[in-house]
């Protein structure tokens, strides 16, 4: 498989609504993509997850823009690879950047697919024909509004509902979901904003059945989260804390977390997210996939890892129209009833990308060619 030609873009798409978590909001979604051509002009696509600012992880779209131009496609552009997973070897000498390698490393996987006539969900292990997904929602200004999104969402067919928390924001809007909505599924997502002193408030959510809460404490902190989930009867799931497949076997035997949300960004791409989810279950780790308002590129990805037999929660990965007026592939990812959506079976990541739309709307463009 022979990289020919690497084109960088990055996007500027609006939120239909903006999206706040614990350490801020987004409003306009900066995005990079990339499309890798190979032999013969095929074509693969992929999608850093960096945000704006560097909040959730350290890397953003701009930095991920420039590690890409400057490090990573000089390394990989007139190399012939095996298989995708080669990627990750020649890429070893950039430390960190597990978000611009991801993007690299999913047009490398549905460039490969395409070339071989299988799905993208095939090549990473996926068999379900379709995935359980729900929805996440931001903080909320006030607990009207918050209740309102959540029977929209409920009406629009999601069935598992996912609320940021922080201190503060955390006991009441749980409390009156339950009130307002009953026994729903239903899990919180801290974004690591708790500290050891907070623990009591997790306690407080004991009592309302929760599916789990994500990530309370900072993602270096795994001791914490082990002595918090001796306290808590609500599972502890691991996000930012899980970087590799080392990290979920030393949350596992920390006794640091029950569930691992597993995104192919995090953790430098869909094949070691494929990894953690083969591990997953020796590991008595229980497992999903987690989104970052991605477009119809990067959720392609997350949709094939979602259909590997290791999740059985369901994922955050909701249809097109949560996130934008219109997306930038064909045909859009649509909620099926029962509350999932369907795993595309053609060659490669399975729909359309609008190649016109993202070369007029571009803010950035740059190419590399052999
Ligand atoms: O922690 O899961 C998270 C979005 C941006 C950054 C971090 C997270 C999220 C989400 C959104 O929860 C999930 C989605 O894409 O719908
Ligand atoms: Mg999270």
């Amino acid at each position: 498989m022979e990289v020919s030609r690497i084109d960088v873009y990055i996007l500027e798409m609006r939120l239909l609504q903006p999206f706040t978590t614990s350490f801020g909001t987004v409003y306009e979604r900066r995005v990079l993509i990339t499309r890798i051509t190979g032999e013969g002009g095929e074509e693969g696509w992929g999608e850093s997850v960096a945000g704006q600012g560097p909040w959730y992880s350290y890397e953003t779209v701009d930095i991920d823009y420039l590690v890409t131009r400057k490090y990573l496609a000089p390394l990989l552009v007139g190399n012939s690879l095996e298989r995708p997973e080669d990627f990750a070897s020649l890429a070893a000498s950039v430390r960190g950047y597990p978000m611009a390698k991801a993007m690299l490393e999913e047009a490398l996987i549905d460039l490969y697919a395409r070339l071989n006539g299988i799905s993208v969900a095939e090549y990473l292990g996926g068999r379900k024909s379709e995935v359980k997904v729900g929805v996440s929602i931001g903080i909320k200004h006030s607990l009207e509004q918050l209740l309102d999104e959540v029977g929209r969402r409920l009406d629009e067919g999601y069935e598992r509902i996912k609320i940021k928390i922080k201190p503060g924001w955390d006991i009441a809007p749980v409390e009156r979901i339950r009130e307002e909505y009953g026994d729903i599924l239903l899990q919180v997502d801290a974004n690591a904003a708790y500290r050891r002193a907070d623990i009591h408030r997790l306690l407080e959510l004991d009592k309302y059945r929760l599916l789990m809460v994500e990530q309370p404490f900072h993602y270096d902190d795994l001791i914490l989260h082990g002595i918090a989930a001796r306290k808590l009867s609500t599972p502890i799931c691991l996000d930012e804390s899980v970087k590799s497949v080392q990290d979920a076997i030393l949350a596992s035997r920390l006794g640091a977390a029950e569930i691992v949300n597993v995104k192919p960004g995090r953790v430098g791409g869909p094949i070691v997210g494929k990894r953690i989810l083969d591990v997953a279950p020796l590991l008595g780790l229980g497992a999903w996939i987690g989104g970052m308002l991605e477009t119809g590129i990067g959720r392609a990805f997350l949709v094939a890892l979602a259909a590997h037999p290791s999740v059985e929660y369901h994922s955050d990965i909701s249809a097109s129209n949560r996130y934008w007026e219109r997306d930038i592939v064909e045909p859009e990812w649509r909620l099926n009833p029962g509350s999932t959506l369907s795993v595309p079976r053609k060659p490669g990541i399975g729909v359309d990308v609008d190649v016109d739309r993202i070369e007029r709307e571009a803010v950035e463009v740059w190419s590399i060619t052999r």
